[in-house]
C-alpha cells in the first residue's frame, strides 16, 4: 500500500513513520508513505499557499492553486483509490474505516490547515473527510499520522502472529481483556489464580469474561455494538 501524504510541514511527519512498526512495514516493502510539501506545488514567488478569506474576518484559508497542482501531479502518477482530507469537521475516524482503508492500493492525504482549504477543492477532488474526534488541533499532521498508522498495522505481514491485528480492542467491539507478566507475585500484588492454571479454555473464558465486563463499564457505548443493538 502507497500513502501519499500533502502536507505543509512535511518535518513534522518524517519522525512518527520512521520507528518500529511502522518503520519495519516500509523496510519489507508492505507500506510506502510518500511526505509532499505543499509549497513546492505554489506558483507563488514567496511559495504562498494560504490567502484571505472572501468571508470577512474568517481567517487564512488554504488556497486551491497549490493544492490542485498537487493533487493532479499525484493523480498523473497513479491511480487514487481515496483522497482523504483531515479536518474537525469530516466523519469521526473509527476502527471499521482503519479496516477498510487498509485494504486500499493507494490513497492520498490532504494536511487541512488555518481555517480550512478552498471548498472547490472537496466539492471536485476530496472523496472522504475524516476528523480524529470531538476537538480540535492546530492542524491535519497528527490526524494523518494517526489514521496512517492504524491503517499500516492492518496490511497483512505487518504484524507478527502474536500483535495480531484480530484480537485488537474494537474489531469485535470489545476492550481488550486485562494482561500480567512475571512475576507473579510483586509486593503482595498478585496475578490471577486463573492465569497461572495452565487450562487454557478457563483462560479463554476469563479474558472473555474480562472484556465483556470491562467494556459495559468503561464503554457503555461500545458495549451495546457488542450486544447487536
Ligand atoms: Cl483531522 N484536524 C484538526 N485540525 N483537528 C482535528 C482533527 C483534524 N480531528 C480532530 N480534531
Amino acid at each position: 500500500m502507497r500513502i501519499d501524504i500533502i502536507t505543509v510541514l512535511p518535518e513534522m511527519l518524517k519522525s512518527p513513520f520512521s520507528y518500529s512498526i511502522l518503520k519495519r512495514a516500509q523496510e519489507k516493502g508492505l507500506a510506502e508513505i510518500h511526505l509532499h510539501n505543499l509549497r513546492d506545488y505554489s506558483d507563488d514567488k514567496h511559495r504562498r499557499v494560504d490567502d484571505y478569506s472572501f468571508s470577512k474576518g474568517a481567517g487564512m484559508v488554504m488556497a486551491i492553486q497549490p493544492i490542485e497542482k498537487a493533487l493532479e501531479t499525484l493523480k498523473g502518477q497513479r491511480n487514487y483509490d481515496q483522497i482523504i482530507y483531515t479536518t474537525p469537521d469530516g466523519a469521526v475516524f473509527n476502527q471499521q474505516t482503519a479496516n477498510r482503508l487498509s485494504m486500499l492500493e493507494n490513497i492520498i492525504i490532504l494536511c487541512g490547515h488555518y481555517k480550512g482549504i478552498d471548498q472547490r477543492i472537496r466539492d471536485h477532488y476530496i472523496t472522504m473527510e475524516i476528523s480524529i474526534g470531538d476537538y480540535v488541533l492546530t492542524g491535519g499532521e497528527l490526524a494523518a499520522a494517526v489514521i496512517s498508522d492504524s491503517i499500516v498495522r492492518l496490511i497483512p505481514g505487518v504484524l507478527s502472529d502474536e500483535t495480531s491485528a484480530l484480537t485488537d480492542s474494537f474489531q469485535d467491539h470489545l476492550l481488550s481483556p486485562p494482561v500480567y507478566t512475571r512475576p507473579a507475585e510483586y509486593k503482595g500484588m498478585k496475578v490471577p489464580d486463573v492465569l497461572l492454571s495452565g487450562n487454557d479454555q478457563l483462560i479463554d473464558d476469563w479474558k472473555h469474561e474480562q472484556a465483556v465486563e470491562r467494556t459495559k463499564r468503561l464503554r457503555p457505548d461500545l458495549y451495546r455494538k457488542y450486544l447487536g443493538e
